[in-house]
């Protein structure tokens, strides 16, 4: 019997940027007489059929973007005798979509650190529950990730979470109902002796896989004085601190590091937090910017964050204290013009932000814009063949329209072309090259060079281009730029590297999940 856990793709490209962190954790959680999983990222390559055995346990990850290519692999596993789980955002949400489209055996909501060992003995036992709830688990059980099995020289950037969760309620974000408000920290401990041992074994590039890398804003803190409320006071400053001891230990590891996170934009006005980041090697910060109007930011309940100057002056704060930004937009947001296209790519100019993304509205489920939508069309359902378009992700690639939700003045053409235009604006070589002039020397220089140019490939040429032999181009470029790019991420193993002494034994948790009893076995 063997365990496959599967990251479902459709598009394979050889190397991938980031390491899937669930295919590693759950990896960690699954029994150790289960024997050691066997981990398909069809990111990088397309499972073979013929692997999957009667009695086998196959655990696909879902999210709502790869759901469809997920249930066909479950299919084609359950027709060959293997028992089907399915885990990750999308099955916590749709768990019965799961296991009626993708014929599963289980469905796991939640997270899988814990539920998963009992899910696997469950199977070996012959009587697996349909539904199980995994839950929001504590900080201190998240489990360290299984690099170890990881194929080796096939991904760019490692990944490693420090928290999960977020206080903030984005419209068009899943991450608060489903991970929940309050933020769950790992220990900066167990965090940094994950990142050891990823250098150790030669990554120096790792992404800090978190919802949102500043969970308390000087904001949150002085209204918790202002209230006297001392046990939020207490509650917030513990969980700072804890930020902070994390990035002193971070700023400890070998010197070519390279850190990236996910930020909100207050982080701009907590100069010491920055310079901590700075210190601790964390170049670099995706910062939902969204609209860069008032209007904007207020449709999407994120009217907290910047507009006009004010924006353009926060997000080069961020860079004066040594953080580039990747600059997420939205398009699509009731309230664009036209003009909103080319104001908005003048402004990630101006704010001189070193990456940006130009994505088209989409509604996720679990948000608060899915869930109007939803409700409006349940009037009178939109259908796509025999698919209500509410259930996009069902729709086949090939026909699935790029927008879904009917914009007041503009078609959703004119939204995809427009968008496509800025993402040609802001990644034209002239462009690139001038950004390009942050690196320190020439190596660095054509390495963010190929990485602008991968991005770029990757998210707008095969995601939201209609004309297929632009897709097809596209993919082949990124391919081959992935290939170029991978040999500069590589850097020197350092077996030898020294995890601090934080006076504790082997992680107490990787042995506690893998420990856990089999029947029969
Ligand atoms: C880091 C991250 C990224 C990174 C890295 C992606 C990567 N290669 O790993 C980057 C920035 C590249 C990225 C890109 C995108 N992301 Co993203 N990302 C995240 C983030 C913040 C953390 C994911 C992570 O690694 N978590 C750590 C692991 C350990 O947790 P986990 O994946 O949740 O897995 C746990 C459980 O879900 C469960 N589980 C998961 N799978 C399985 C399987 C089985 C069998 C079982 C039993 C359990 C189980 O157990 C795990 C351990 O507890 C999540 C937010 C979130 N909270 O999930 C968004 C999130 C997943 N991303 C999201 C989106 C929308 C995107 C993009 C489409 C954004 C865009 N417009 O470009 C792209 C798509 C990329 C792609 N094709 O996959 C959405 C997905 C929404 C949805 N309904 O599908 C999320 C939820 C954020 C949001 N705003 O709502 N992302
Ligand atoms: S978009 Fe970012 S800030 Fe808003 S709720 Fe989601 S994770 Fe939090």
């Amino acid at each position: 019997m063997s365990v496959h856990l599967v990251n479902p793709s459709d598009n394979s490209f050889g190397t991938a940027v980031i390491t899937p962190r669930w295919l590693f954790v759950l990896a960690a959680a699954t029994p150790r007489s289960a024997g050691n999983p066997i981990l398909v990222d069809e990111s990088l390559e397309q499972i073979a059929p013929e692997t999957i055995k009667p009695g086998d346990i196959v655990g696909i990850s879902v999210h709502t973007g790869n759901a469809l290519r997920g249930y066909a692999v479950g299919r084609m596993a359950r027709s060959r005798g293997a028992w089907v789980v399915y885990g990750g955002i999308h099955a916590t949400l749709f768990p019965e979509e799961a296991l009626e489209r993708g014929e599963a055996h289980a469905v796991v909501k939640g997270d899988g650190d814990v539920a998963w060992g009992r899910v696997v003995a469950d199977c070996l036992a012959g009587k697996p529950e349909k539904v199980y709830e995994g839950g929001r688990i504590e900080g201190s059980e998240f489990l360290p990730a299984r690099w170890d099995l990881m194929a080796p020289g096939k991904y760019m950037w490692a990944s490693v979470q420090t928290i999960r969760g977020c206080p903030k309620h984005c419209s068009f974000c899943s991450v608060w109902r489903t991970d929940g408000q309050k933020p769950r920290q790992r220990s900066h401990q167990r965090v940094i002796d994950e990142i050891v041992e990823l250098r150790r074994i030669g990554f120096r590039f790792v992404a800090l896989a978190d919802d949102n890398f500043y969970p308390v804003t000087l904001t949150d803190l002085r209204l918790a004085r202002e209230q006297k409320n001392l046990s939020k006071v207490e509650e917030l400053t513990a969980i700072r601190r804890e930020r902070f001891q994390l990035m002193e230990e971070l700023a400890k590891l070998p010197k070519d590091m390279v850190f990236f996170t996910q930020i909100t934009m207050e982080a701009g006005e907590d100069g010491d937090y920055l310079d901590a980041m700075r210190r601790a090697n964390i170049k670099g910060a995706l910062v939902g910017v969204e609209a860069v109007t008032p209007e904007g930011l207020k449709a999407v309940f994120k009217d907290w964050n910047y507009s006009g100057e004010a924006l353009a002056k926060q997000l080069q704060t961020f860079k004066a204290h040594g953080v580039h930004v990747l600059g997420s937009f939205i398009f699509g947001l009731p309230t664009d013009k036209p003009a909103t296209f080319d104001a908005t790519v003048q402004m990630a100019l101006k704010a001189g932000v070193t990456f940006a993304q130009f994505v088209m509205m989409t509604p996720f489920p679990g948000t608060v814009d899915f869930g109007r939508w939803e409700k409006e069309q349940s009037k009178d359902p939109t259908m796509v063949g025999d698919v209500p378009i509410t259930r996009y992700w069902l729709i086949p690639t090939e026909v699935r329209p790029k927008m879904f939700t009917p914009h007041p003045t503009m078609s959703s053409d004119e939204i995809r072309e427009r968008t496509q235009k800025v993402w040609d604006r802001f990644y034209n070589w002239d462009a690139i090259w001038e950004r390009s002039g942050c690196c320190p020397n020439i190596t660095s220089r054509i390495a963010f060079i190929f990485l602008s140019k991968l991005y770029r490939q990757m998210y707008a040429g095969t995601g939201i281009s209609t004309d297929s032999a632009r897709r097809k181009k596209s993919k082949r470029w990124a391919r081959w730029t992935a290939r170029q790019c991978k040999r500069l991420f590589q850097a020197k193993p350092m077996p030898d590297l020294e995890s601090p002494d934080w006076g504790m034994g082997l992680p107490k948790l990787v042995q506690a999940a893998q420990a856990f009893p089999i029947v029969g076995d």
